[in-house]
């Protein structure tokens, strides 16, 4: 789709995130956007889909594409996040490698060079979480960049940042304002990402399960939309005044046993988990929202074609066989999210 009546001035630029999980990518990300778009937890493997976050500065639009962590294992769903990341790369004008300053920085430059199995276009370094380490000023990362450069010759730039503090995140904006190319928006004014609300509403009751849940059962936790129904969002009105939303969402989880934890006792646990990921839904769609969650249990949901395209992770380039493919259930007309 392209935007008609485009300003002469208008630039634009598609930057992947990319790095391993929990380097600070949906952190960044959202410090950029100035909102909590993308799901942030102290959990690797948080993301799991590409999701591409729009931004502008002046007549520049940036694309961040958000991507699952890249990491190594046999298993179908990580190999199909790992599908995820690297189609970012395919989609990208430039790339940002975050490298997190808190673990040792020259296995992460090998492990990407390892991961990515991709023909790379331009990238920039980000070393992320400064403001966890003393003398961030002090470190030798000169050195460490020339070293890198041998694994990855196509690092151009590199930043020091902290998404807490915000701390260098300015300077990362301004060098994406200068890199963007004179050129046509590829978002509407005011999207904020290609991902509808229906999308993100899964995501902050899942973002929720992984805070509140312990231990590995977050990893065993999907959250699939069964039902999403806006009630006075005129589409053609953007800001309609009064909204009302009932959504009603299931919580997969691969065992019995895990069931009765999410549930909780009493109810107390499923009961959190929905009233904490409604307020942000509400905040979302700017109105009442119904949340009306049940907790499945989905054996080897993990391994379920249909579960895994229905949560946006089609099968990956290496997959271990063909899997057959579903239409998609979700109607393309739901609401972009335009605050
Ligand atoms: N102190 C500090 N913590 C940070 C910073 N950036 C991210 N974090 C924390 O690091 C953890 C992981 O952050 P995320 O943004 O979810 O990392 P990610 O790379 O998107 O992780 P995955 O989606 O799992 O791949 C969270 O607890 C963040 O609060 C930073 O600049 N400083
Ligand atoms: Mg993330």
């Amino acid at each position: 789709m392209l935007i008609e009546h485009q300003h002469p001035d208008n630039r634009s630029i598609m930057v992947a995130v990319l790095g391993a999980p929990n380097v600070g990518k949906s952190s960044l990300i959202n410090h950029l956007l100035g909102m909590d778009l993308s799901v942030v937890t102290p959990l690797p493997q948080t993301t799991r889909n590409k999701i591409k976050c729009v931004t502008t500065v002046d007549h520049t639009e940036i694309i961040l594409v958000d991507t699952p962590g890249l990491h190594k294992s046999a298993q179908e769903i990580n190999k199909r996040y790992n599908q995820q990341a690297r189609e970012g790369v395919d989609v990208a004008d430039l790339n940002l490698l975050l490298v997190d300053l808190t673990r040792e920085v020259l296995p992460q430059f090998t492990h990407f060079r390892d991961m990515v199995e991709k023909e790379l276009g331009p990238t920039w370094i980000v070393f992320t979480k400064s403001d966890r380490i003393e003398d961030a000023a002090s470190l030798p990362l000169a050195e460490v960049i020339e070293r890198a450069k041998e694994v990855l010759p196509e690092i151009q730039k590199w930043f020091v940042i902290s998404s807490k503090t915000g701390e260098n995140v300015h300077t990362l904006t301004g060098a994406l304002v200068d890199a963007a190319q004179p050129g046509p928006h590829l978002f509407p004014d005011g999207d904020v990402s290609d991902k509808n609300m229906r999308f993100f509403s899964a995501e902050y009751i899942r973002e929720q399960a992984f805070l509140l849940l312990k231990e590995e059962l977050p990893y065993e936790v999907a959250v699939t939309i069964d039902d999403y129904r806006e009630m006075g969002a005129d589409k053609k009105d953007k800001k309609p005044s009064k909204i009302e939303c009932m959504i009603s969402a299931s919580i997969h989880v691969n065992r019995p046993s895990q069931r009765a934890i999410v549930i909780g006792g009493g109810g107390a646990m499923i009961k959190e988990i929905g009233t904490r990921a409604r307020r942000k839904i509400e905040a979302m769609v700017g109105g009442q929202v119904h949340l009306n969650l049940h907790v499945k249990v989905s054996p080897r949901w993990f391994k379920n074609n249909f579960l895994l395209e229905e949560i946006g992770l089609p099968r990956a380039e290496d997959s271990a066989r063909v899997w057959r493919k579903r239409e998609p259930k979700q109607s393309q007309e739901e609401r972009p999210w335009n605050p």
